[in-house]
């Protein structure tokens, strides 16, 4: 009778203890931030006006990933990541804060970088205004200026149909869109 290699054991053995583990999809898991370790994959992604440089990204269930995001367009692009729905939620998020001038299309309003830099107070030059309108804080999305590049590092769940987008005004219809294929 022909033994079977070890390692094909072994692999056999992993991989009927493995698929018990692996969770249901979850409409609104999309994952999470995390901290890249050495041993975290890289990968680059290019943004110009108005494209993505893939249009589908691998990853494998659960993994962790260090997005390195480059912009090399003229217009500030984000990187999205969630579901069609979640997404367009998020334009409509995004329409607002252009509307209150919180974001232009280059990049944040002149007031809000002076904000960051050096905070508020009465050393505030005119033209400046005091109050720091809606910020663009959201776990899962990440804006790039143009010229700029940024690194964020998530970790994907177990399952689902996830998309990398970007909801500034206009570039989400333009095609400024990807899917994450999770196997
Ligand atoms: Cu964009």
């Amino acid at each position: 009778m022909k033994r079977l290699p070890l390692k094909l054991l072994i692999s056999t053995l992993f991989i009927s203890t493995a698929i018990p583990a692996i969770a249901e999809p979850s409409g609104s898991d999309f994952g999470q931030q995390a901290k890249a370790t050495p041993a975290t994959r890289t990968i680059l992604v290019k943004m110009d006006d108005i494209n993505y440089s893939q249009k589908t990204i691998n990853v494998k269930p659960g993994e962790t990933v260090r997005f390195v995001l480059k912009n090399e367009g003229a217009l500030m692009h984000e990187f999205n990541i969630g579901q069609a729905a979640s997404q367009l939620a998020h334009q409509r998020k995004m329409a607002a804060l252009f509307k209150d001038g919180t974001l232009t299309p280059t990049g944040m309003a002149e007031s809000i970088v002076w904000h960051e830099r050096y905070g508020t107070g009465d050393s505030n030059p005119p033209g400046y205004p005091e109050v720091i309108k809606a910020k663009h804080e959201d776990a899962n999305a990440i804006l790039v200026e143009p010229g700029t590049t940024k690194e964020f590092v998530w970790t994907f769940p177990q399952a689902g149909a996830l998309n990398f987008a970007c909801t500034l005004p206009g570039h989400y219809q333009a095609g400024m869109v990807g899917d994450f294929a999770l196997r």
